[in-house]
């Protein structure tokens, strides 16, 4: 793993690197030890300095390293440098996370959203192999095979871009007519964000009792938005919405691809913020789910801050972490969503957020009311 210290980054780089080997052991790649630069900017040709790059080498040959991950976005550029100086294959971080997502993809919509992801990524990599290829296949006036092959590629992949929106258009509008239907019902939609392992699925799975939710310690768990119908204790029900979690630089391809999935986000009537309090970097983490949130353009949906796991911490670190957490504007509502506490008063914050801007909410009660675990 090479990572970059940068004068103006917030996340210190080890908390950054161990995400990283956390990423890479989701797909079963042991890490054998990390590289990291101090620059005041990332070199334009091959992102690290070029001895910095021979040290990489001789580690990788040390270690018997097959693959160099850098922590960052590489350019197509930086990238082939990088592959010539280190004699390894190199990946970036974006390709990572998207190497997850394609193998966590399991309906056809998450599998569509992957492969758009990774085939906008993959046209701009073939340019900088495209030219290397004309350069050695074309003589002067003709075309070299080399490029036709390159152009014949890249005119494939522009196709499957094109074939993969369309598809994905007519699932954004399914989903649309789906949403209407249920505004129509007049239930409201609350939806989970929040950190990738921070533990919405968990929660959704508790609430509902529903046990087939899958909830595991590994990141990039759920892909899929699950949903399931909640009655809260004044009796009213309302629809609960698992997406996927958030993560540090986020892969902006990524995001686009998953537009259909997140305008679920977008639609909530409530967003409830999951916040793992076992999170040694809890409060950056925060920060990084409030600014992914404005990213996709839901900064403004009224949200509960469920602080999680509370299980797992000392009530002085939960406390002053709540504490800090409510200086910053925000609800907080503490909970154990693996046992089960808290889960009555966080619907009781529900039910009153609801009741505060939904008429329909205040309706006498007609289901009966929920019962949790208590342990
Ligand atoms: N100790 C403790 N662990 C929890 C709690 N809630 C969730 N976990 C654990 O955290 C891990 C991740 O939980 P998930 O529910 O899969 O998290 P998620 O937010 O859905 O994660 P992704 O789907 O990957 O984005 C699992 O191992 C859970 O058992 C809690 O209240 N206490
Ligand atoms: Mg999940």
């Amino acid at each position: 793993m090479v990572g970059l210290s940068l004068p103006d980054r917030e996340d210190s780089p080890e908390v950054l690197l161990e995400e990283l080997r956390l990423l890479l052991a989701s797909l079963g790649i042991e890490s054998v030890g990390s590289v990291m630069q101090r620059r005041d900017k990332p070199d334009p040709a091959c992102l690290i300095g070029r001895g910095k790059a021979e040290d990489v080498r001789l580690f990788c040959l040390a270690r018997g390293a097959r693959y160099v991950v850098v922590d960052e976005r590489l350019s197509p550029i930086q990238k082939s440098n990088l592959e010539k100086l280190t004699g390894a294959t190199v990946w970036d971080r974006p390709f990572v996370i998207m190497k997850i997502f394609e193998r966590r993809a399991v309906t056809a919509e998450a599998r569509l959203q992957v492969e758009l992801a990774l085939t906008r990524y993959e046209i701009p990599h073939l340019k900088g192999l495209g030219l290397q290829m004309s350069r050695t296949g074309a003589g002067i006036g003709t075309r070299g095979p080399g490029e036709t092959e390159f152009e014949r590629h890249r005119r494939r992949l522009e196709r499957r871009v094109r074939e993969i929106t369309r598809k994905l258009e007519n699932v954004r509008r399914q989903r649309r007519l789906v949403r209407d239907r249920r505004r129509k019902r007049g239930i409201p939609t609350i939806s989970l964000v929040g950190y990738t392992n921070s533990g919405k699925s968990t929660l959704l799975r508790t609430l509902s009792g529903d046990v087939s939710i899958l909830a595991e310690d590994r990141l990039f768990s759920t892909l899929d938005t699950s949903v399931r119908r909640i009655v809260l204790p004044g009796g009213g029900a309302v629809l609960f919405s698992d997406t996927v979690g958030f993560i540090r630089n986020l892969p902006p391809a990524l995001v686009a691809a998953f537009r259909a999935t997140l305008e679920e986000v977008r639609e909530a009537e409530l967003l409830l913020m999951l916040l793992d309090a076992s999170d040694p970097e809890a409060m950056a983490t925060y920060e990084v789910i409030v600014d992914t949130l404005t990213d996709i353009g839901c900064e403004a949906i009224p949200r509960i801050l469920v602080l999680n796991k509370l299980d797992a911490v000392s009530p002085e670190d939960a406390e002053s972490l709540a504490l800090w957490l409510r200086a910053k504007g925000e609800d907080v509502a503490g909970v154990s969503a693996l046992h089960g506490e808290g889960l009555r008063e966080l619907l009781k914050s529900v039910e009153r957020m609801l009741a505060s801007r939904n008429e329909w909410f205040t309706r006498p009660a007609s289901f009966d009311a929920l019962t949790f675990p208590e342990r």
